[in-house]
């Protein structure tokens, strides 16, 4: 999974990587925007599969990971050709973090004006849903030239059509991300990347004094349906350079719960609608990153493609079981070993295993 860190300049992306990563990329002031993305890849260090891996004691342990890509602030300005490139890699990405400035700094209200979150926000959706409009007329201006030139087959029309309803949508100011396509609608929009459309959550840049106190902002960003947590940026980017037992000390005074990448993690698997199932043996416990709904056949093709080729049955028992009950063996002598079909909706923390024929 790749999400991306994106804003408007200086609203503090780069801390933030810094925080998650522990790395220590530029957070000049006066740096002009970089022109490749900062990348980092961290893992998810998820609890239930180091327990696993202590009653398999297999050879090796693979967690999932997300790559966080912090990309410089090219947004609320205009856009060159420098900038599509960034636009384009941006569009790579799976979801977007909105990083949005809440601290208090004269030099940077004079650079680039004051703090008004919610006013970036709005500013930042409508430049996405301007672009977004400007894409779907470009490719229906091109299907109605086609059409004079005698090019008309049903996929065009169809998508013609579903590229005018997308363009009233965007008309009326509203995101793609709030527009429901029927399925076979949304195929016929395959390779676009709309950027409305994308899982959007806002990360909320506060100052220390600030944090914690911003409770009716969080509900503003909700009310709208994004998802918003706040962070203390500077101050989550020095306690990554912290042992983890000093960290925690200085997390717990500020009234911090968890680490900032525990976290974003966590809110980047609820803002995708992603869940995990695990595959255990001798030579390799992991974990597997699907989207809730997502059947057997699905998760099979995500171990490999010959997995969902040849897929007969899917064996499948729960964590919690495997946990109290300690071993397969008494797993299948009380029967919660379970064999389940290609359509069977894989659930979060499952164990699987696929049988399959190739
Ligand atoms: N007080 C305070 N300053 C912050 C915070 N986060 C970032 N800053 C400062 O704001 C400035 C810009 O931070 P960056 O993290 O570089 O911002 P950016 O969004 O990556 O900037 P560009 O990539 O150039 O768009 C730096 O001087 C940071 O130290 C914060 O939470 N509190
Ligand atoms: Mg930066």
């Amino acid at each position: 999974m790749k999400i991306a860190l994106i804003g408007k300049p200086k609203s503090g992306k780069s801390t933030v990587f810094n925080a998650l990563s522990g790395l220590s990329v530029s957070t000049d002031k006066y740096a002009p925007a970089a022109t490749e993305p900062n990348i980092c890849v961290v893992p998810v260090l998820d609890e239930r599969v180091s327990r696993l891996s202590e009653i398999y004691k297999p050879q090796k342990t693979i967690y999932a990971n997300i790559e966080f890509r912090d990309y410089p602030g090219i947004f609320g300005g205009q856009i060159d050709s420098k900038e599509n490139t960034l636009y384009n890699d941006i569009k790579t990405c799976e979801g977007f973090a909105l990083v949005i400035r809440n601290f208090a700094d004269d030099e940077l209200d004079s650079l680039i004006g004051e703090v008004q979150p919610l006013q970036d926000f709005e500013s930042f959706e409508e430049e996405m849903i301007l672009n977004d409009l400007i894409l779907a007329e470009k490719r229906l201006e091109k299907i109605h030239l086609d059409y004079k030139r005698g090019v008309k087959t049903p996929a065009i029309q169809l998508e013609e059509k579903v590229l005018e309803q997308i363009c009233e949508h965007l008309r009326e100011n509203k995101p793609l991300r709030t527009l429901e396509l029927k399925e076979e609608e949304a195929k016929s929009l395959k390779g676009f990347a709309f950027f409305s459309a994308k899982p959007l959550m806002v990360i909320l840049n506060s100052d220390e004094d600030g944090f914690g106190k911003n409770e009716e902002m969080i509900r503003a960003f909700e009310a709208k349906g994004i998802m918003a947590i706040e962070i203390a940026g500077r101050f989550e980017e020095e306690l990554a350079k912290l042992e983890d037992e000093e960290a925690q000390m200085f997390m717990e005074d500020m009234g911090i719960q968890s680490s900032i990448k525990d976290r974003l993690i966590h809110q980047s698997y609820l803002m995708m609608g992603y869940i995990s199932f695990f595959t255990v043996g001798e030579d390799e416990v992991r974990a597997w990153t699907i989207v809730k709904g997502d059947n057997a056949l699905t998760a099979a093709g995500k171990i490999h493609s010959d997995l969902a080729r040849g897929f007969i049955r899917a064996e499948c028992f729960n964590y919690e079981q495997i946990l109290e009950h300690g071993s397969e063996k008494v797993l299948k002598e009380k029967g919660l070993f379970r064999l389940e079909g290609k359509n069977y909706l894989v659930q979060d923390g499952e164990i699987v295993h696929i049988r399959f024929n190739v």
